[in-house]
């Protein structure tokens, strides 16, 4: 069995981290494969929407701690800079809405890639942890960088350093995900709001994101022309005329993604 389940269906790539006996646990193969198919969400023009999910009981529960112990592993010097720097990039780069779906743990790194991701949904019997400082590291895939700016400097700083399970619960009210569905509703919930960003105006999107993404470096006239540049590319878009006509004409707009 793969480590990665791979799945298009409705303009929807789901993929799905494999390993559920380690708590789908990140091992070189996974972190490669996943790579790969996110390479594949960003080059299929039917993909609208991206669900990442685990299988089993379990999000992820970030690195596989018996690898980097495994003489014949891939060592500490690579696992950044070639599993998760890239995964983190991937999805941030990637011109699609990315949904985590989060139905159990998620731990370490696990925590920190659903945390970079465009809406963050999870089970309310989902939980957090900043793992890192049990095991003697620091936050990595990101977390540094996606957390205080989720939940702020203060909140970060104290579960970067005590590594507290959060539950989802309190983890949607502090702002560091979207939404909580109760465990029965969890999957149809979550899949339904995939099915939901499906539908919108892909290009747009995009572009939101990349304003996004840039908002946290420029200054406020930096962003203002950024919003005025990408601005002019979304009323270029197919989308935009549907959108426009559509709510004139009092009807619901049936967008394409370009
Ligand atoms: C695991 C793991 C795991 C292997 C559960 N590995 N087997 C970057 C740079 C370089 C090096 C290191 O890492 C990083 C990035 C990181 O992600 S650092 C953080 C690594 N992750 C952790 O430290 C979390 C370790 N796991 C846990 O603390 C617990 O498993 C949590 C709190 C996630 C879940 O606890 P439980 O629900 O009680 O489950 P469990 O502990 O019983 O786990 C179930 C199985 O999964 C068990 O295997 P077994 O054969 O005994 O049934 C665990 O050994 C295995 N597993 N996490 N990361």
């Amino acid at each position: 069995m793969s480590s990665i389940l791979f799945e298009i269906r409705d303009q929807i790539a789901f993929i799905t981290l494999n390993r559920p006996d380690k708590l789908n646990a990140f091992n070189r193969e996974m972190a490669l494969l996943l790579q790969d198919k996110l390479d594949e969400c960003a080059s299929l023009p039917e993909i609208r929407a991206v669900y990442l999910t685990g299988a089993g009981k379990g999000f992820c529960a970030g690195q596989d701690l018996a690898e980097v112990v495994d003489p014949s592993g891939p060592g500490m010097k690579r696992i950044l800079s070639e599993h998760y720097n890239p995964i983190v990039t991937r999805i941030r780069q990637l011109p699609k809405p990315v949904i985590a779906a989060v139905g159990g743990v998620a731990a370490g790194a696990g925590a920190n890639i659903a945390l970079c991701c465009d809406v963050v949904v999870a089970a309310q019997s989902a939980s957090f942890i900043q793992a890192f400082s049990k095991i003697g590291l620091i936050p990595d895939s990101g977390g540094t960088y996606f957390l205080p700016r989720l939940i702020g400097w203060q909140k970060a700083s104290a579960l970067s350093m005590l590594g507290d399970k959060i539950g989802a619960a309190e983890a949607e009210r502090m702002g560091m995900i979207y939404k909580v569905y109760e465990d029965g509703e969890f999957p149809e919930a979550s899949r339904a709001l995939a099915t939901k960003l499906a539908g919108l105006p892909t290009r747009a999107l995009a572009f939101t994101k990349q304003a996004l993404n840039a908002s946290s470096i420029h200054s406020l006239e930096e962003q203002l022309l950024l919003e005025d540049e990408l601005q002019q590319q979304a009323a270029a878009t197919k989308d935009y005329s549907e959108g426009v006509q559509s709510f004139l004409e009092k009807r619901p707009a049936s967008f394409k993604g370009s």
